[in-house]
């Protein structure tokens, strides 16, 4: 067992660059020096299907990229974030977080850009860790390698198919370690690959790496994924189980819900999700909502909550205001962790604190625009979320997480029991 160690030592000079995430879109990444060695460099993901209420990401806006430039986020952080920072102790994370959000003045981080301060904040944390990065975030803490939600057959934003269901998961919750649960996530995302292959529907993959057929309907994501877990030999329910994330915010208009063709309300979602958990091992459903629609919310959770994780992304965006209020509805039983919704670790932290000290899960998670940057694998295992969403088993953006995880799991072998 390592032993914990943070470095401290004040912050010498900091140093941003734009490089490109997995779509091909410009990002932040930042580097942080401590007595004038580089100490940590870290990379900001961005999402497709955002929630309104996040943290501003600024982009440059024009003709360039699309307009997707981060000129204006890079010199942020290496003119007004770096004076600031630069001789602030590296292990002193609430301080440097609190001089960032100061700095900004504004309450989405819009001034500066909430990619240009995360891009900062997550380089000084990485700085202060002189040994494992879990183990620096942990301390005397509990810690754990979380289950994955591995996302093997994609929809919505994240792909051009017809398939309105953002995400259809495979959740390997009944193994004793991280590693074998790992394995028979992958083995069953080979089994997709076949079974879909046999059908006709092999055509790209989406965003994150996940097959991206086009379906007859949301229900057959369901059962394909189930066939793919049946062959490659794991018992449904027992060993895998299925997660959804639905994002719902994608196709919810004002006339109602458009899926499967149809204009539904609310109320006839929620009973569709009943339907699929009736006839499905189904063990977490994201998003099944709107991000405003509290009411379809909490009346789900209180007719499923005890059958079902309930977690809510766009509608919490990690944000502490919007979770108490889904706390004292009783909106879900969960929630996402993305620290670029709220833009700093120090945040994000609490933001899993409040939600721990409600009796709340937690799932932290990668964006669907990511880079090499494997902070979430650390973050995951150092504040024992429990839970992880990075993408497919497949392409370097994803597979660098579940990677970083088997480098853990040579450490410590707690493997989160859920489910
Ligand atoms: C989500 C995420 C990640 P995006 O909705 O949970 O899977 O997607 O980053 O596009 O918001
Ligand atoms: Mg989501």
């Amino acid at each position: 067992m390592p032993v914990a160690a943070s470095m401290s030592g004040a912050i010498s000079d900091l140093s941003a660059r734009m490089i490109l995430d997995s779509r091909g879109n410009p990002t932040i990444e930042v580097d942080c020096y401590v007595n004038g060695t580089l100490q940590g460099r870290a990379a900001v993901p961005s999402g497709a299907s955002t929630g309104t209420h996040e943290a501003t990401e600024l982009r440059d806006g024009g003709t360039d990229w699309s307009g997707k430039g981060v000129d204006g986020a890079v010199s942020h952080a290496n003119g007004e974030i770096r004076n600031a920072l630069i001789g602030i102790d590296v292990s002193n994370q609430s301080a440097i977080d609190a001089a960032l959000i100061e700095l900004d003045g504004t309450p989405n981080k819009a001034r500066l850009g909430a990619n240009a301060i995360l891009g900062a904040s997550m380089a000084c944390l990485k700085a202060a860790a002189e040994g494992p990065l879990w183990l620096h975030i942990a301390g005397s803490g509990p810690r754990s390698l979380p289950v994955p939600q591995m996302n093997i057959l994609n929809g919505g934003a994240h792909a051009s198919s017809n398939v309105d269901v953002q995400e259809f998961m495979v959740v390997p919750h009944g193994f004793d370690n991280y590693p074998e649960a790992l394995r028979s996530g992958v083995e069953t995302y080979h089994a997709l690959k076949s079974v879909l292959g046999e059908e006709g529907l092999l055509g790209g993959v989406g965003d994150e790496g996940g097959f991206a057929p086009n379906l007859p309907r949301n229900e057959d994501g369901l059962r394909y994924v189930l066939g793919a877990i049946e062959r490659a030999g794991y018992s449904p329910g027992e060993q895998i189980s299925i997660a959804l994330d639905v994002a719902a915010q994608e196709f919810c208009q004002g006339d109602g819900y458009h899926i499967d063709g149809q204009v539904i309300s609310g109320a006839e979602l929620g009973r569709l999700y009943s339907k699929w958990l009736d006839s499905y091992p189904i063990v977490s459903i994201e998003d099944p909502f709107g991000e405003d629609d509290w009411e379809s919310w909490t009346e789900f959770t209180e007719r499923e909550g005890r059958r079902v994780q309930i977690v809510g992304d766009d509608l919490y965006v990690t944000n502490p205001e919007r979770l108490m209020m889904g706390i004292n509805l009783g909106a879900t039983n969960s929630i996402l962790i993305k620290l670029n919704q709220i833009g700093t670790v120090t945040e994000t932290i609490d933001v899993i604190r409040i939600a721990r000290e409600a009796g709340f899960s937690t799932v932290i998670s990668h964006r669907s625009g990511e880079t090499s940057d494997d902070v979430i694998a650390d973050m995951a295992v150092g504040t024992n979320a429990g839970q992880i969403k990075t993408g497919a088993p497949a392409r370097s953006d994803r597979t660098s997480k579940y990677n970083q995880l088997l480098r853990i799991a040579e450490q410590i072998n707690d493997y989160a029991d859920l489910f």
